[in-house]
């Protein structure tokens, strides 16, 4: 912020605009009101607060769904978690079911910050940051949705080898507890063997799900597929952002193709079904 640039100090703006000061922080952790901090002091532009006030009906209801991935791909790139975190609180809190959060709020503020990325206008070193920031709001939220009740059973996420993308199993894996699966997510760069072995050691697979991020690792996801399916007889779900549709996955090697979360978490839950029917 320019040093020209007359500013108050937050307690100040919540006088301003008639608010308790914890509502004022909350909309700078939101990142509805800008501000900076000098001296360890919150101080917030004079503008800011006036801007602020003219639209003051609508910062008492909780972040139109529209503005979420914006004002959180701002968070996630400031490092700021509990900011992030508190955008997907208001949001859940409002009513928005975990689908809602995971797939239509963090995954495309995540895949701005890489087109960002890709177009240079950003570094890796943020491209990490908001990568890392994302994994910890995601373990944070995730028990939140988690639902109590009879297991449907275990499902195996992974990344392919030499595929470093780990939130894709991250998010799908807080997803798939929240409608009563024990899942197992072993993670980015996972080798074949030990989605094998680790497989082997579970007595109700339902199935196995490979997220596929890096689009330069073909051979690894075709050797993937095919080893699982020697080895395994669940269901091998495949998607991710590297498959470029059915053909595409069918060309890669055995399995039965996702083009999206949502489509994932229906056909994992159509394994459940076949798995549960009398032999
Ligand atoms: C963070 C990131 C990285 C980080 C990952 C760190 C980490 N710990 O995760 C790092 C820096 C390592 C990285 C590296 C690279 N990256 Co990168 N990365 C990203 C970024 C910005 C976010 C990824 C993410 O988390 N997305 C959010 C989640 C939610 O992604 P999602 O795909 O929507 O996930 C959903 C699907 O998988 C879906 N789904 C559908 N069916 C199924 C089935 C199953 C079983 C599962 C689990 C999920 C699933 O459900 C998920 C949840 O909603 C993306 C941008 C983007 N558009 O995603 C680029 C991006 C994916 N990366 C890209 C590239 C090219 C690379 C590199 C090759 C760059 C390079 N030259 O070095 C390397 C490859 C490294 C490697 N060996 O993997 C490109 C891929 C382009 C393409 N698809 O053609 C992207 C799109 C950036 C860009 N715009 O160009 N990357």
């Amino acid at each position: 912020m320019a040093d020209d640039v007359e500013t108050i100090s937050l307690t100040e703006a919540a006088e301003r605009l008639d608010v308790h000061y914890m509502t004022a922080y909350r909309y700078v952790r939101t990142g509805r009101l800008h501000a900076t901090k000098k001296g360890g002091q919150w101080v917030v532009p004079v503008s800011e607060v006036e801007n602020f006030n003219t639209a003051s009906e609508t910062n008492e209801r909780p972040v139109r769904g529209e503005l979420i991935p914006k004002l959180l791909e701002a968070r996630l790139l400031a490092g700021d978690e509990n900011g992030s975190f508190q955008l997907l609180d208001e949001a859940h809190t409002a009513g928005a079911s975990p689908e809602e959060l995971f797939i239509d709020l963090l995954a495309p503020a995540m895949s701005s910050v890489g087109q960002r990325w890709h177009d240079g206008e950003i570094s890796i070193a943020d491209e990490h940051l908001a990568t890392a920031t994302a994994l910890r709001v995601v373990g944070r939220f995730g028990p939140k949705l988690a639902t109590r009740g009879r297991s449907r059973g275990t499902i195996i996420l992974a990344g392919v080898s030499d595929d470093h993308h780990s939130v894709p199993t991250a998010i799908l894996r807080d997803l798939l507890r929240s409608r009563r699966f024990d899942v197992l997510d072993l993670g980015a760069h996972t080798p074949v063997d030990s989605i094998i072995d680790r497989a082997k050691q579970v007595d109700d697979l339902i199935a196995v799900g490979i997220a596929v991020t890096n689009p330069d690792n073909e051979h690894t996801v075709t050797e993937t597929l095919q080893r699982l399916d020697g080895a395994l007889s669940v269901p091998v779900i495949l998607g991710g952002g590297a498959i470029q549709g059915a053909d595409h996955a069918r060309s890669l090697g055995p399995c039965t193709y996702s083009e999206s979360a949502r489509h994932a978490l229906e056909l994992f839950d159509a394994a459940h079904r076949a798995a549960s029917e009398p032999k």
